[in-house]
């Protein structure tokens, strides 16, 4: 029996808090008190952890005191300010917010890919999990790199109304309904009706014409498998689904691998399940990738078009392995390698 730690979830109200919780119970992770944090707005909530209600506090400066690993989900700008404040007071930060990723002393991490770089933690006591977009796409690149050397990747994502949060997902269902009862469409968190329809918009529109969750992928993915010389270029692109991602990708590589290969290869890569039997209409879909943790991948052929080229389609939970599940792995890890 190794030790059990005092563990505090910001934003533990929010679409991706619940979800670290959630996590933390179901993969039995040893907690031996659970700090559940977030805004004014949530005095008087609970949330359930093994059966039991524990009251929401109120997120501020003293709340970190005595607390061995925070999971932080509360947004950019509560990550930007109180993560330096909980590193301070002794913990460990896990932070799924875009404000510490691309920091050269911070280390981005998705467990399958490198884990080696949680070491860096120590300089900061912050480590950043990815973009979702980001982690599922090189769960699938890095097995493929190794073998075969990926030169460029194109990728577009088709991706659910739960990667911006509870009142997006609020949003989606209240369109429908609304549609359905021929009421007035409500219409806050996205500048477009998202019910029935497609936004090539995801986060904020930057000078180059790229949207800031295009670059993520870009800049986050050369970070992650440690070598800038993989290009990428992304379209992101929010769906009418609730939970799942799904991502077209296009892979140039050194060497051929052929589909063949390239399914061997990914038989063996850890957090990856093959979903390809065309004949049988069997592919990942947003559906059947809700609620598990592994990204599933299909449509796995050759592209013609160029020497050695791939396509495939890949899916996955957002809300867990991109962005709850994640954190709780490397906090497994953290504590298993690092904490003892
Ligand atoms: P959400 O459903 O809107 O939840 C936001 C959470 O943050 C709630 O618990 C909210 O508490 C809390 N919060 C907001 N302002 C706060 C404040 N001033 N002080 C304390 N707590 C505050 O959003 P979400 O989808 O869970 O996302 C939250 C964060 O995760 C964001 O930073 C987002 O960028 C990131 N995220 C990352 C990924 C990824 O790609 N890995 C995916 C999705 C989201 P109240 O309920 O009290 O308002
Ligand atoms: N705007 O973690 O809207 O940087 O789907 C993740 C998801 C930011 C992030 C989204 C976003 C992030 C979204």
């Amino acid at each position: 029996m190794g030790r059990s730690y005092k563990v505090a979830v910001a934003g533990a109200t929010g679409a991706v808090g619940q979800q670290m919780v959630a996590c933390l119970e179901e993969r039995n992770f040893p907690v031996a008190e659970l700090k559940p944090l977030a805004s004014e707005r949530s005095i008087g909530k609970h949330v359930t952890f093994k059966g039991r209600e524990i009251p929401v506090e109120v997120l501020d400066k003293d709340s970190f005191a005595g607390i061995d690993i925070a999971l932080f989900s509360a947004g950019g700008s509560i990550s930007k300010e109180y993560a330096p404040i909980a590193a301070r007071a002794g913990a460990v930060v896990v932070d799924n917010s875009s404000a510490w990723r691309m920091d050269p002393d911070v280390p981005l991490v998705v467990p399958e890919v490198n884990p080696q770089d949680i070491a860096l933690y120590k300089k900061t006591g912050i480590i950043a999990n990815p973009n979702c977009s980001t982690i599922q796409m090189v769960v699938v690149l890095k097995p493929l790199h190794d073998a075969a050397t990926i030169k460029r990747v194109v990728v577009s994502t088709y991706q659910a109304v739960s990667g911006t949060g509870q009142k997006a997902v609020g949003e989606l269902a209240a369109q429908v309904r609304a549609l359905f009862n021929n009421q007035e469409v409500p219409r806050k968190v996205y500048p477009h009706r998202i019910a029935f329809n497609v936004l090539p918009h995801i986060d904020v529109f930057l000078e180059n014409g790229y949207t800031k969750e295009e670059m993520k992928m870009v800049n986050e993915t050369k970070k992650i498998m440690g070598d800038d010389s993989i290009e990428v270029t992304a379209t992101t692109v929010r769906v009418p689904v609730f939970y799942g991602h799904s991502e077209a990708l296009n892979i140039e590589t050194e060497r051929k691998l052929t589909p063949v290969q390239a399914r061997a290869v990914l038989a063996e890569a850890p957090g990856v399940k093959i979903v390809d039997d065309p004949a049988k209409n069997q592919y990942p879909m947003p559906l059947d990738a809700a609620g598990q943790d592994l990204t599933l991948v299909g449509r796995i052929r050759e592209d013609f078009s160029i020497e050695n080229g791939l396509n495939l389609w890949i899916v996955a939970d957002n809300v867990r392995k991109g962005a709850a599940t994640n954190a709780v792995q490397i906090a497994e890890i953290l504590v298993n390698d690092y904490l003892k």
